[in-house]
């Protein structure tokens, strides 16, 4: 069984086969980190199962080299199903692509994916109507995480064990009439995508001429098609079909998808704004430095004033009644050697870890990266 990992770039594809097959190919937090098929090979009831890692891609009519091997493969007939992984916190941009995929009509699930991110930002999703509104099966992932991985895997397996495939994405009514009619004209063809070539020509694709080159009379009957669509609507066929699917997408979303009022992400770019600013970024800087080591050593005051008391004053005091039977020498080497050298380095304790505490913080919260970023650019 051969499955293919299909997204948009740096969606956690490679993530998610490296959790489910527990192999080690290279993952990213950048776009085109995957630029060639790559396949890991992996057991599941007791059936080979091959997964393929292909190059990330926004859309099935691509520019780039790699993102044409993307579509190589999965208009292949190797290809037994479709795992598409999407990124859950941008679904406008990633659902152009599923919507593509659908055309294809192989079997199909959708792992939605960075759902960590997604409900960090406050966003809720009906999955039971997404599913229902796609025909599929739409499971929430977080492959960095490992979530969610035996669900896909098990889901991929029974759709394609059963061979169930989304119902068609409807196309608005004229296209859909032209669609049949080179599917129709297509009959004598062998091929298993004649629903994605017909709709790719209709879009004027390189890739469905170029298929179907030995068929003159299908690109002859492409051309007629087109025309009758372009005198319809007055436009492109192309570009109608383009603002035909984001439409449909936004009305998809309109119905599931819960965004927060005050969106976080919003709230995070604003502060961005100002922290970042061209003038202000750098003198904010410095006064956030000034702010770090004024609290440092203000706050860390009293508990270095407590371990100079407990040593020099309670412990050295402790310790010369206890130690006044024996040699001065001894006393002297105890007290002013071991004990105020081991209270001189321990009253830098809470000064360290205070320091520590306040950089871990603009660390973690990601501002010095983005200071770096702000300082190289
Ligand atoms: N927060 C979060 N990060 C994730 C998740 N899945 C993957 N990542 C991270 O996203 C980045 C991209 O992951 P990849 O697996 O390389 O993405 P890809 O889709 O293979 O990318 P390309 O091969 O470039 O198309 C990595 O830094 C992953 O650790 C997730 O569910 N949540
Ligand atoms: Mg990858």
């Amino acid at each position: 069984m051969e499955i293919a990992f299909v997204g948009n770039p740096n969606t956690g594809k490679t993530a998610l086969i490296n959790a489910i097959a527990g192999s080690d190919l290279e993952v990213g937090n950048w776009s085109g980190v995957t630029v060639e098929k790559k396949e890991v090979t992996f057991k599941y009831k007791n059936e080979t199962i091959h997964l393929a890692d292909l190059p990330g891609t926004y859309t099935l009519s691509p520019y780039s080299i790699e993102e044409k091997v993307t579509r190589e493969v999965i208009c292949s007939d190797i290809i037994d199903g479709i795992i598409n992984v999407v990124n859950s916190t941008d679904l406008r941009r990633n659902l152009y692509l599923t919507l593509e995929l659908i055309d294809l009509q192989k079997p199909m699930i959708l792992a939605l994916n960075m759902f960590d991110e997604f409900k960090k930002r406050g966003y809720e999703i009906d999955l039971k109507e997404f599913s229902k509104l796609l025909d599929m099966d739409i499971i929430p992932t977080i492959a960095s995480r490992g979530l969610g991985k035996k669900e896909i895997i098990e889901k991929i397996y029974q759709n394609v064990k059963n061979q169930k495939i989304p119902k068609p994405f409807s196309y608005q009514e004229h296209i859909e009439k032209e669609i049949e009619f080179l599917i129709n004209k297509m009959k004598n063809i062998d091929c298993n995508i004649k629903r994605f070539l017909a709709v790719k020509l209709l879009e004027n694709d390189e890739f469905a001429f170029n298929k179907l080159k030995d068929y003159p009379e299908i690109l002859n009957f492409t051309k007629e098609a087109q025309n009758r669509l372009k005198k319809h609507f007055g436009m492109d066929v192309k570009k109608f079909i383009v603002e035909y699917r984001y439409q449909k997408i936004d009305e998809i979303l309109e119905k599931v998808l819960k965004k927060p009022i005050i969106d976080k992400v919003i709230l995070s770019d604003k502060l961005d704004n100002i922290l970042l600013n061209k003038y202000l970024g750098i003198p904010i800087f410095f006064v956030i430095m000034f702010l770090v080591f004024q609290l440092t050593f203000s706050g860390s005051q009293p508990l270095v004033n407590w371990t100079n008391w407990f040593f020099q004053d309670y412990l050295a005091d402790k310790l010369k009644i206890f130690l006044s039977p024996f040699p001065s020498w001894i006393s002297s080497l105890t007290i002013n050697g071991i004990i105020a050298g081991v209270g001189l380095v321990l009253s830098f304790l809470p000064l360290l870890a205070l320091l520590y505490f306040f950089m871990a913080i603009l660390q973690e919260s990601g501002y010095m990266a983005r200071l770096v970023f702000y300082l190289i650019k």
